[in-house]
């Protein structure tokens, strides 16, 4: 196994969980305390690196790596990587897997964004289609617009004959009858929701990201969160970085949270320190101040990359050459990820 060439990283956490192959950042100065007690991580590692959020992030970093070596661009790669993630219908949080909305019916939300040409595709409430990610290119590739919402994405992804997914399981319609039993769609709790958000450094040096979720469950119907919103739950600059979001999206989209990371980094944050100055700022606006279980990834052009959350627990994905693990994120409260979070191995 060969450790990856200029790989460190900052936070002591996340340096256990990094293993062997992160060597603690010599420079203790950069590994700071965050305000509430956690710390951040820093970390670089020679591109392609690719990062993504949550234990099921990490096949599809190996997959969006396996695809960037095969000779293909770092464009399909990151659309393979998060179709992966779209097709485990185990995921209750992405895909047609997920929880559905309150009338019973799942509904994607995703977006894909090129580095080169600052290009973006979207489309947010799509019933009944397996690969959201991979309308969502459609539409950059082949509108002039950036987003297609419910029955119009779902005309353009039936005009261009996208693969059709499975209907409503007979788990999920049974667990969503309990819950309509139990609650209006307004007072809906979302026992459990997350999202692929993974961003792509190819060697060349340019960035390419993807996201892709099922949202909140039960949520009203129509509802979109951060994920589909190019600067909302995704945003990549190629002169800079890219960054994404996990957790409430309605916690992210009101502070374009994954814009401001990217702008914070242009001002020479680390990938790390912007995604905690982003969960300060957002933390400082707020009326629940820091209790908003959002979490945040990013990287930059120099292939560092780090994470931050409002809670304890939240992981995320890392991938380069001869390197691919699960990292834990620094949390700035005390308070864990919770359910909202839903990590799973
Ligand atoms: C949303 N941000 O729809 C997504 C869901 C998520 O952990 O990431 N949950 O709000």
């Amino acid at each position: 196994m060969k450790i990856p060439r200029r790989a460190f990283l900052g936070s002591s956490m996340a340096a256990v969980s990094a293993g062997p192959l992160f060597a603690a950042n010599p420079k203790p100065g950069k590994s700071k305390s965050a305000k509430g007690g956690s710390r951040e991580a820093e970390a670089t590692a020679k591109p392609p690196l690719v990062i993504s959020t949550w234990p099921f992030g990490k096949p599809a970093n190996d997959r969006t790596l396996e695809v960037l070596r095969s000779g293909k661009t770092g464009l399909d790669a990151v659309e393979q990587g998060v179709r992966l993630a779209e097709a485990d219908l185990s995921n209750p949080s992405v895909g047609l897997g997920g929880i559905p909305a309150a009338h019973g019916v799942v509904q994607l939300d995703a977006c894909i964004m090129s580095g080169p040409g600052h290009r973006a595709g979207s489309v947010a409430a799509v019933e009944g289609f397996s690969h959201p990610v991979s309308i969502a290119r459609r539409v950059m590739e082949e509108t002039r617009h950036v987003m297609l919402v419910g029955e119009g994405a779902q005309r353009f992804a039936r005009e261009r004959k996208f693969e059709e997914g499975p209907a409503v399981t007979p788990g999920q319609k049974a667990a969503w009858e309990n819950w309509k039993k139990a609650q209006e769609a307004e007072k809906a709790k979302a026992p459990n929701h997350d999202t692929i958000a993974l961003l792509l450094l190819t060697p060349a040096g340019d960035i390419f990201g993807a996201c892709s979720t099922s949202g909140w469950g039960y949520k009203i119907p129509g509802r979109v969160g951060d994920s589909p919103i190019i600067g909302g739950g995704l945003y990549v600059d190629n002169a800079v970085g890219g960054a994404g979001a996990t957790g409430i999206g309605e916690n992210v989209m009101r502070y374009c949270g994954s814009f401001l990371v990217v702008e914070f980094m242009r001002q020479g944050m680390s990938p790390a320190e912007a995604c905690l100055a982003v969960l300060h700022r957002i933390a400082s606006m707020d009326p629940k101040g820091y209790d908003l279980s959002i979490n945040f990834i990013a990287l930059d052009k120099r292939g560092r990359f780090g994470a931050a959350g409002t809670g304890q627990g939240f992981q995320y994905s890392v991938a380069c050459d001869d390197y691919s693990k699960v990292l834990q994120s620094p949390g700035v409260t005390q308070k864990p990820v919770g359910p909202l979070g839903g990590n799973r191995l």
